[in-house]
């Protein structure tokens, strides 16, 4: 399956924690979360044959992160660093040239949107990103406030939906109406 999506050297796509832990099997598994590799991988490399940037961001928190239950956080343990959870899913085909964010190593805070204090804005503005294409997990938590801040950056941003998958997917339709409501445009187009 391929979205309906012409990419082009302005744009970048962005691959949102597709990490084991957020599959199945994993500490904080999304269901659908390992079905969404294959679509994913075939975005990739659509986006790198059209010179667009590949982005995949992970989560990356410390032992002991803010965010983990026995701290008073709302997640069980997730992500540790280094750790085989915390590893990119190992059907993600990810190129070499991509570039990989990590976010919420600060013991104390957590942080949602790959744009919160990665300096990523930044980056892609740099390299003269206009757009940015998000999809990945999990839609109703990092998915999310990766789109909500793009927009916010500036850049002109598209959600690929069925390229996403929430923790709590009763919550998805309100996601994609809140998103829409801030000037992300939702697609469900797959290419004919
Ligand atoms: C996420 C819960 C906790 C995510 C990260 O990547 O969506 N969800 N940390
Ligand atoms: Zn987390």
């Amino acid at each position: 399956m391929r979205m309906k999506v012409d990419y082009g050297p302005a744009d970048a796509l962005i691959v949102v924690d597709l990490q084991n832990d957020f599959c199945e099997g994993g500490a904080l598994a999304v269901a659908g979360g390992a079905a969404l590799v294959p679509g994913i991988n075939a975005e990739i490399d659509a986006a790198r044959r059209a010179g667009a940037l590949v982005v995949a961001s992970r989560d990356w928190h410390p032992v002991d992160h803010a965010s983990f239950a026995h701290r008073g956080g709302p997640w069980p343990v997730h992500c540790v660093q280094d750790t085989p959870g915390a590893a990119f899913h190992p059907g993600l085909a990810l190129p070499e040239e991509a570039i990989r964010v990590s976010k919420a190593s600060a013991f104390d805070a957590d942080a949602y949107s790959a744009f919160d204090a990665t300096d990523l804005a930044g980056y892609l503005r740099e390299r003269g990103i206009r757009r940015v294409i998000v999809c990945g997990l999990a839609l109703d938590v990092c998915v999310k406030a990766t789109a909500l801040e793009a927009v916010r950056e500036g850049f002109t941003t598209l959600l690929l939906a069925p390229l996403c998958a929430a923790v709590d997917p009763s919550a998805s339709d309100a996601v994609r109406r809140e998103l829409e409501a801030a000037g992300v445009t939702v697609t469900t187009e797959v290419a004919p």
